[in-house]
């Protein structure tokens, strides 16, 4: 096996007494009306279903007598109508369904009830999703809402294929063959999607290229949304802010020319009447060299409000970025996207987002959510996690990200008051916003297996059902891929889980532990550097972020230092605030602390950090014995694959913990810990190594 199906793995159930069991229930398929979308989840269903009970589960054209699922949208269909009662359908929202077994004047029957297509279609996959994970469905009844509107994927993909920070082979997207070719793996892409409720994709890199925009193109880009359209999928672009010069052959691209506001109006048009259901645009601005408003002096409200202004009769949208870059190098880059957008709050349209990575600095193992969360009340903020690895061991490391993106989730802006989660910032009812969106920057490339690292498919689904519900807990969308995607042996599947939701507290340590960042290899951002010191910026290096010296380590972000921990809520401040209290995921985030100063645990920071590295290394090792004892379960192909990856991600986390400690060392110092493995080389071994291919690399224009 070689991984290509993803979770999406219908082979017949194992025992033929659980086969029988489901037969019973769900032999047979009526879906009550006729579209693109509800054709989708009729297929699904039926395919799907037959492989798992091993026998042919038929789509009907009629609702037959005899136990089976019916399936339609409520208000259009009688026969749905005739199930649900009025209270369950008042609870239904858009996209939303409820799934249950019911009977009824002595019919048996699997009902999946919404009140449009879409959720039809999420209501199928999730029925697939309990046969597949072998879950009872007797007295099945649920109410399943998505609680965020736009689900997005942010694919960084190049249009002459290379994918900024992928490592998982090249685009998908071939454009130079599109829109008359039309590869199989469009469609398979678009099911794995709908499987967990993503309802809309940004095709191109937010380092955009107005070429997208010519109109063979455009017509490529119709021809990817012709496919997504009957799963419920969306496409947007990234529309680069100077494209009005580049394709349109203007002068200037400032927001507030009018030449310019109707270029953007008439290429709007251009692409609505090619795609009727486009969703608009994601945008870079004024960061790492990409056009922007500033270049005009206007700010990016003007920016922004130019181009919603341009997709508001289509019902389109702009997703803003907040991830920006002044061209003066700050004192402290964490402080810069929130002293520029808290002053825009309100003055954004109404079919503006503003998309915000999860931490102030750059999807870092770990950060401190980004002050923005919670601080512009009158605007819709977007979430933006990184699916691919750049940081967190690229194409090799098995790092169960799942475990981060509810770290992140449930912390607490205390905004308003106790218990104003992330979560709740995002998914709009903290504010009261009518729009609502998360973007996760996707891992998937030509790799066979999608992702290139198996566990990385894992990130993919987890990100997609906590797009869906940002409350789901980690562990439960652990179980659930596991047994979609391995197997359903108890001690394997809880063997597996403990790896993917131990494993990100493992990275964090060997790489970047008690609240170090960006001390990884420079520009391409693999492996250690924490010696990198000469680059075009301060802020690219990672002296500036760590701040090594022989007093200590760690930025001090308090009043004392860069002050970056005020831009948090008071009672968010609190608990950061002191060196003696603060959690030590984040100690050296907001700290310089002495190499000696003595740490809640009992040990010096040195001692600390040596000991967290080795911990760090010694968990990897640990994985792979825990892999090894599952290989019973596991088919040989995929076993091999993940084994392979375990070998490197041990040996780098080993480099990793050795290089740097190597480094810190030379200031603090001190000894090494003897109990502790003593690193192999010396400091200009780990300095000298050099990595011209490692992939992922931005391509220059
Ligand atoms: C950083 C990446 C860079 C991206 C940038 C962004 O290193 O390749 O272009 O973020 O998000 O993480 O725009």
């Amino acid at each position: 096996d070689d991984g290509y199906r993803l979770w999406l793995r219908f082979d017949e159930i194992a025992s033929e007494e659980v086969r029988n069991d489901y037969r019973q229930s769900v032999g047979q398929i009526f879906i009550d009306g006729d579209s693109p979308i509800l054709a989708t989840a009729g297929k699904e269903l039926s395919d799907g279903l037959s492989g798992l009970l091993g026998q042919s589960v038929p789509l009907l054209d009629r609702a037959a007598d005899g136990p089976g699922i019916i399936a339609g949208i409520i208000g259009q269909s009688d026969l749905i109508n005739g199930w649900v009662t009025t209270a369950d359908a008042e609870k239904i929202q858009e996209e939303g369904y409820l799934l249950m077994q019911k009977e009824q004047n002595g019919q048996q029957r699997i009902v999946i009830a919404a009140k449009d297509e879409r959720g039809v279609l999420y209501g199928s996959f999730h029925l697939l999703r309990l046969v597949q994970t072998q879950s009872a469905l007797s007295g099945l009844h649920l109410i399943d809402n998505p609680k965020i509107k736009m689900r997005v994927l942010n694919h960084w993909d190049n249009l002459d294929r290379t994918v900024e920070r992928g490592y998982a082979g090249f685009s998908i997207w071939d454009w130079h063959q599109l829109p008359e070719f039309l590869d199989v793996r469009y469609t398979d892409y678009a099911r794995a999607n709908a499987s967990i409720g993503i309802n809309g994709t940004v095709v191109t890199n937010v380092n955009a290229n107005a070429l997208i925009f010519r109109p063979d193109y455009l017509e490529k880009v119709a021809a990817l949304a012709d496919v997504f359209r009957p799963y419920g999928i969306r496409i947007y672009l990234t529309a680069r802010f100077s494209a009005p010069i580049e394709q349109g052959g203007l002068e200037t691209a400032d927001p507030l020319d009018a030449g310019v506001q109707k270029w953007w109006s008439d290429k709007v048009a251009e692409i609505y009447e090619l795609i009727p259901d486009f969703g608009g645009f994601l945008v870079k601005a004024n960061s790492e060299g990409q056009p922007g408003p500033q270049n005009y002096n206007r700010n990016h409200a003007e920016g922004a409000n130019m181009l919603a202004d341009a997709l508001e009769p289509y019902g389109g949208v702009v997703m803003w970025r907040a991830f920006v870059y002044s061209n003066e190098e700050p004192e402290d880059r964490a402080k810069q996207a929130y002293n520029e957008f808290v002053p825009l709050d309100g003055k954004f349209r109404k079919n503006v987002l503003i998309q915000v990575k999860n931490g102030p600095i750059d999807f870092q193992p770990r950060e401190p959510i980004h002050p923005l969360f919670g601080a512009m009340p009158q605007t819709p903020l977007m979430m933006e996690f990184q699916i691919t690895k750049e940081y967190l061991g690229q194409g090799t490391h098995l790092v169960g990200l799942a475990k981060m993106y509810e770290e992140v989730l449930q912390t607490d802006t205390y905004v308003k008051g106790k218990g104003s989660t992330v979560a709740k910032v995002i998914d709009g009812s903290l504010d009261g916003h009518e729009l609502s969106g998360i973007a996760g920057v996707a891992n998937i490339g030509t790799a066979r297996n999608w992702t290139g690292n198996l566990f990385g498919q894992a990130d993919w689904y987890a990100y997609g059902r906590l797009a869906w519900d940002p409350e789901i807990a980690a562990e439960s969308i652990f179980e659930e891929w596991t047994k979609m995607t391995f197997t359903h042996d108890p001690e394997a599947v809880s063997v597996i889980n403990n790896m993917l939701a131990t494993s990100h507290e493992t990275c964090v340590r060997y790489m970047t532990p008690l609240g170090l960042h960006h001390i990884m290899g420079p520009g391409h951002h693999y492996g250690p550097g924490p010696w990198v010191s000469r680059m075009p910026r301060a802020d690219w290096t990672s002296v500036y972020y760590h701040k090594a010296d022989e007093k200590g380590l760690g930025f001090d972000r308090t009043a004392s230092g860069s002050d970056a921990l005020s831009q948090y809520h008071p009672d968010f401040q609190k608990e950061l605030r002191d060196m003696d209290k603060i959690s030590h995921k984040f100690l050296l985030w907001f700290h310089h602390v002495p190499w000696d100063h003595v740490l809640s645990t009992g040990n010096t920071l040195w001692v600390e950090l040596c000991r967290e590295y080795h911990r760090g290394a010694a968990a990897v090792t640990a994985m792979k014995e825990q892999w090894n004892s599952v290989s019973d379960h596991i088919d040989p192909g995929r076993f091999r694959q993940v084994a392979m990856h375990l070998d490197i991600q041990e040996k780098e986390a080993k480099w990793w913990r050795d290089a740097c400690l190597r480094y810190f060392q030379s200031f603090s110092k001190m000894e090494i810990p003897a109990d502790l493995e003593q690193p192999e080389h010396d400091l200009e071994y780990y300095e000298s190594l050099r990595f011209p291919y490692a992939p992922g690399i931005r391509p220059r224009w």
